[in-house]
Order: C-alpha cells, then sequence, then structure tokens
C-alpha cells in the first residue's frame, strides 16, 4: 500500500505548535494509511527531509496544509518543486489558503486536489478512492480538474467532532518529541498546549475568512473529551497552560463552564476567543468560574466602534461601541484580560471618510484603554477575504480590488504583507493611512506593552512606557522612530503574527 506524506509549512519563527491542522488530517488515516508528517517549524531543511523519504519511492500522496501568508511561501515552491522531481505522486491541499483561493491553487498544474473545508472524511475517501481505482467525483468538499474545468463537489454537513478519531500524539511524538517541540513558555505557563476544540463558527462577519468555509456552522468537541485530552497531554508531557485555538471558544455558555468545572483541579492557565455580543449574556457566576478555571486572558473581535461599521461587518447586529465599552469594564471586575481585535482601514466612499474612520476608532481605542487598561489591543489592517455577497465584499470589488491572479503571486512581499493585515494593497488605502495606522500601534504598544512579552522585563516596561507617555497624551503619532527602535532592539513581540 502506498504511503501519505503530510507537511506543515512553516508557520511561525518561534514558539511552535502542535501542528493541529496536519494532524487531524493524520488522524483520519491512522491505521488505514502508513503516514508521516514533515513539520517545517522544526526542520532546517524541510525540503531535504521530504525528498528523503519520497526518494524510497513508497509515497504517493502527499498533503500539505496551507494557511495564507508564510505558509504559501514555503507551500507554493515546494509544491512545484515535488511535481518536477517526483511525477508521481499526489498533491492534495488543505486548509484556509487553497480552501478560498482554490481557483489559482488549481491553475498552477502542481495540485492534484484541493479539500474543500474540513478534510476528516474527505481525505480518507479520496485516498481510499485513488488507491483502489474508485470514482472520486461524488466525495463531498474536493476541488478538481476534469476535462480542464475546475470541478467542486458539494459541500458536506459539518459533523459531530467527538466521535472523530483520537489525534496521534504518540505517533507525532515519535516524530517531533511534544514536550521538546511544542510545549512553549508563554506568559500561561511554562508548556503551552494548542488545542482545537470546536470547528468553524455560526456566525457571518463579512471580513472573516471562517464565514465563506463554514457557512455558520459550528460543532464542538464535548466539555469531557476536551478535559480527557487535555489532562493526557498534561499527565504524560507535562503541559501547564492550554492555548484554545478555535475561532469561538466559548459559542456554548454550558461547555465553557462544563469545561471551566472540570479543569478546575489541575490548576492549568488558559487562553480562548470569543465574541463580546455572546459572552455579555453569559451569567455572572459562569464568567467567575470561568475565571477560577484559570482562563487569563479572551481574545474577541472588537472590530470598530462605530455602530455603522459593525452593522456593515455584519458582527451578527448585536454588538455596539457602547457594548464594547462596558463589556471591558465588566470583565475587569472579573479578572480576565480582554484582548480586543480592531479592523482598521475599511472602505468609504471617499478618502477623508477612510481617514475619519480611522481616526475615530484611534479615539475609541484609548476610550477602552481608559475604562480598563489591561484590555490588550491588537490592531489589524482591513485585508478582504473572498466572503461573496456581503455588503461589504460587494464594496471592495466596486473599488477595482482584485486578488493575484496566479498562485505565485501570493509569494511576492506585498501579498505576504497583505496576508499579514499589516499593510494591505487595498486601493482605498493611501500610504498616509497606512503610516498612522501603524504609527499608532507603535505608540500604544509603548505606552501599553502587551502581558504576553514575556522577554521585556520590568525595567524595559517602564522605560519604553515613559518615553511614550508623551506622545500618547497628546494623541502625537508621527515618527515615532525612537518607539519602533526600542521595539526592534528588544524585539517586541506582536502576538497576531507570533502566535498569542
Ligand atoms: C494556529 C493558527 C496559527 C498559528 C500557526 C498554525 C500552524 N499551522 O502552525 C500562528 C499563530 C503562527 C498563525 C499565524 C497566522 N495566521 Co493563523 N490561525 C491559526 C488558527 C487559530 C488555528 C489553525 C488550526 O490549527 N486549526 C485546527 C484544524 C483542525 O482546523 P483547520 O485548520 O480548519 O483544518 C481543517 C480543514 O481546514 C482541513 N485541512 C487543513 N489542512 C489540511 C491539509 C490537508 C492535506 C487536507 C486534506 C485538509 C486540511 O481539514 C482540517 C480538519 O477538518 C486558525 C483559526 C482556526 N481556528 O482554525 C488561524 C487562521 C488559519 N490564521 C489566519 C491567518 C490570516 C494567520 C496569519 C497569516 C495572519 C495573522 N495576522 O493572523 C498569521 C501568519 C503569521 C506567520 N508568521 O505565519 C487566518 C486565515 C484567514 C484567511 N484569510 O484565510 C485564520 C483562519 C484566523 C482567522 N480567523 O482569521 N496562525
Ligand atoms: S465571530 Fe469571529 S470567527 Fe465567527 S464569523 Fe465573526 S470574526 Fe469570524
Amino acid at each position: 500500500m502506498n504511503k501519505v506524506l503530510l507537511f506543515n509549512p512553516r508557520s511561525a519563527e518561534v514558539k511552535h505548535r502542535v501542528p493541529n491542522a496536519i494532524l487531524s488530517i493524520a488522524a483520519s488515516v491512522n491505521g488505514l494509511f502508513d503516514w508521516v508528517i514533515v513539520d517545517g517549524n522544526c526542520e532546517t531543511d524541510p525540503y531535504q527531509k521530504i525528498a528523503e523519504y519520497l526518494r524510497t519511492g513508497q509515497f504517493r500522496y502527499i498533503g500539505f496544509t496551507v494557511m495564507p501568508g508564510p505558509q504559501t511561501k514555503q507551500a507554493i515552491p515546494f509544491a512545484k518543486k515535488i511535481k518536477e522531481e517526483f511525477p508521481g505522486t499526489i498533491m492534495i491541499w488543505g486548509g484556509y489558503f487553497p480552501t478560498n483561493h482554490y481557483k489559482q491553487v488549481m491553475e498552477s498544474g502542481f495540485v492534484d486536489f484541493v479539500v474543500n473545508g474540513p478534510g476528516d472524511h474527505a481525505f480518507p475517501k479520496l485516498l481510499d478512492a485513488l488507491e483502489n481505482n474508485k470514482p472520486y467525483e461524488l466525495i463531498k468538499n474536493l476541488v478538481y480538474v476534469s476535462d480542464g474545468r475546475i470541478i467542486k463537489t458539494s459541500k458536506e454537513d459539518l459533523f459531530d467532532q467527538d466521535p472523530l478519531p483520537a489525534l496521534p500524539y504518540d505517533k507525532l511524538n515519535e516524530l517531533y518529541p511534544i514536550d521538546r517541540h511544542y510545549l512553549g513558555k508563554t506568559y500561561l505557563g511554562n508548556k503551552t498546549l494548542a488545542y482545537h476544540s470546536s470547528i468553524g463558527c455560526p456566525f457571518t462577519c463579512s471580513f472573516c475568512a471562517v464565514v465563506p468555509i463554514f457557512e455558520a456552522r459550528w460543532k464542538a468537541k464535548s466539555a469531557e473529551l476536551v478535559y480527557r485530552d487535555v489532562k493526557y497531554i498534561k499527565d504524560k508531557w507535562g503541559a501547564d497552560a492550554i492555548e484554545f485555538h478555535d475561532n469561538n471558544f466559548f459559542v456554548s455558555e454550558k461547555r465553557a463552564v462544563d469545561f471551566s468545572t472540570l479543569i478546575i483541579p489541575e490548576k492549568m492557565n488558559w487562553w480562548g476567543m470569543a465574541r463580546i455580543d455572546t459572552m455579555d449574556k453569559f451569567h455572572d457566576e459562569s464568567l467567575a468560574r470561568i475565571r477560577e478555571a484559570g482562563c487569563r486572558m479572551i481574545f474577541f473581535g472588537a472590530e470598530s466602534g462605530n455602530d455603522a461599521i459593525l452593522k456593515q461587518m455584519d458582527k451578527g447586529g448585536t454588538q455596539s461601541g457602547e457594548q464594547i465599552l462596558r463589556f471591558a469594564e465588566r470583565m475587569r471586575k472579573f479578572d480576565i484580560i480582554p484582548e480586543y481585535s480592531f479592523v482598521l482601514g475599511t472602505p468609504a466612499p471617499t478618502p477623508e471618510q477612510v481617514m475619519a474612520q480611522i481616526d475615530f476608532d484611534i479615539n475609541f481605542i484609548k476610550k477602552v484603554k481608559a475604562v480598563n487598561p489591561a484590555t490588550e489591543i491588537v490592531l489589524y489592517t482591513y485585508s478582504p477575504v473572498p466572503t461573496e455577497g456581503s455588503e461589504l465584499f460587494n464594496k471592495v470589488k466596486e473599488t477595482g480590488f482584485r486578488f493575484p491572479e496566479t498562485l505565485e503571486d501570493w509569494m511576492t512581499p506585498q501579498w505576504e504583507r497583505f496576508d499579514l493585515r499589516k499593510n494591505p494593497l487595498t486601493p482605498w488605502l493611501t500610504p498616509d493611512m497606512t503610516t498612522k495606522i501603524r504609527n499608532f500601534e507603535a505608540v500604544l504598544n509603548g505606552y501599553y506593552p502587551t502581558v504576553s512579552d514575556i522577554r521585556l522585563s520590568g525595567v524595559k516596561r517602564r522605560i519604553i512606557k515613559t518615553l511614550s507617555g508623551f506622545r500618547y497624551k497628546t494623541n502625537f503619532y508621527r515618527f515615532p522612530y525612537e518607539i519602533k527602535l526600542l521595539h526592534r532592539l528588544w524585539k517586541y513581540r506582536q502576538p497576531e503574527i507570533q502566535g498569542f
């Protein structure tokens, strides 16, 4: 039987996480096919490692997981080279990037299949069909080329998560020892585990890449299963903290409270992502239990303080500027740090309006900091994702914005910056606007350094805070070279790029 090689392209320079996406794909074929993982985060020369496996002639199926940004930079040239050097192999891509940009991926000519969305069922079915010469045209969640045309099969309903096969941590540990590679030191603990406890999201925010893939669906593992998995890793490899990577960990108050009750005795710190309007409905007792269980910080998409923009972003119709401020204050009472992310630079009819909106949100962020100074702020610049049909994406198309035509265009530095949501190529944003956002970010991070940067000592924090104080208080953000210099010198970490 042919073997399967699964590749996780490099996604971060340091603090590598359990590669949950590729590991769940390994789980889907575990026991059916022999498989190996090559983790680009842990290899100095991942191509060399891949080539070593492929030269054995035993591997026919190659699966790549690809997130936008740095992962595409490694995935694209590697896939091309593999197809040239090992033409008999079958290249299958999955993950957010190929799902949202399947056309360019298929047109590249070096990817044979894209798995469109969850691969837990589609991947083993596809391999079974290919291995046994059976038709694959009826398998759901697939994209392939037939007679020069790109064919997308129908989408599978989101399936229950508990019956899925367990993640093969022990086999991963044989390839890459878990405590050495994946349990990193963070502000949460000395051995932080990345865990993914639910898939999708029930909402349809018009700027979000999760929406076209999951179409407002969400399925979660039960609190008991999540607890058992975490406990296994804690007992076996000593994990003492958890980052929940779910798009929306706190959809269900009951599940969050049940999990909290189970995890209390384990004394682990943890972090997860949520919506403000959902959690604002949680009872006080639930929030207190969640904190007691070790939840130190929660990431929220605040996005904007402007109600009209929030409506355009389709934040469920229930989030408002007033609520964002009030909720920051509420979190203070429970000693949970709200980590608010804002998306600045959305389109507007005139450049003056775009700039006015950026100014409005800068002032709003300062109001948030005033009601709860512990609030962590993450600033993104709006980078469109193809949320076809949404009011926001229609506006984006009217401005003439286009995604790259070919896969290789995605590798250019401009598009990489687009993916990192720091300096996108959107036609309505002028360099002045981008500079203003980045300058404000530098001053804000100077005045309020993130707690997640554990290398930044108390002395350094005081120095940079004092230095930024005058600028922050007088709204003087231009040319903050001295702050940027210190950030560079002290390697200030940005959670949104390097991991939260
Ligand atoms: C962990 C994570 C990271 C980690 C690294 C991940 C890694 N692989 O090592 C870090 C923190 C480094 C990171 C960085 C970035 N990330 Co990130 N990240 C995530 C996160 C939170 C979890 C991914 C994950 O492990 N999921 C768990 C698995 C089980 O789910 P899955 O990925 O959906 O996989 C399923 C399917 O997609 C499919 N599948 C996936 N891979 C494969 C492969 C094959 C062969 C097959 C068949 C199927 C398949 O099957 C899987 C099982 O059903 C997601 C959000 C999320 N909750 O998914 C964002 C997310 C993927 N990241 C995103 C982005 C944009 C980034 C950045 C590029 C930019 C940024 N500023 O955030 C940076 C890049 C910076 C850098 N230096 O690389 C976006 C992508 C948006 C988009 N436009 O497509 C997401 C969706 C967050 C969001 N909501 O916006 N990220
Ligand atoms: S709530 Fe978060 S994950 Fe869900 S659609 Fe909105 S931005 Fe995306």
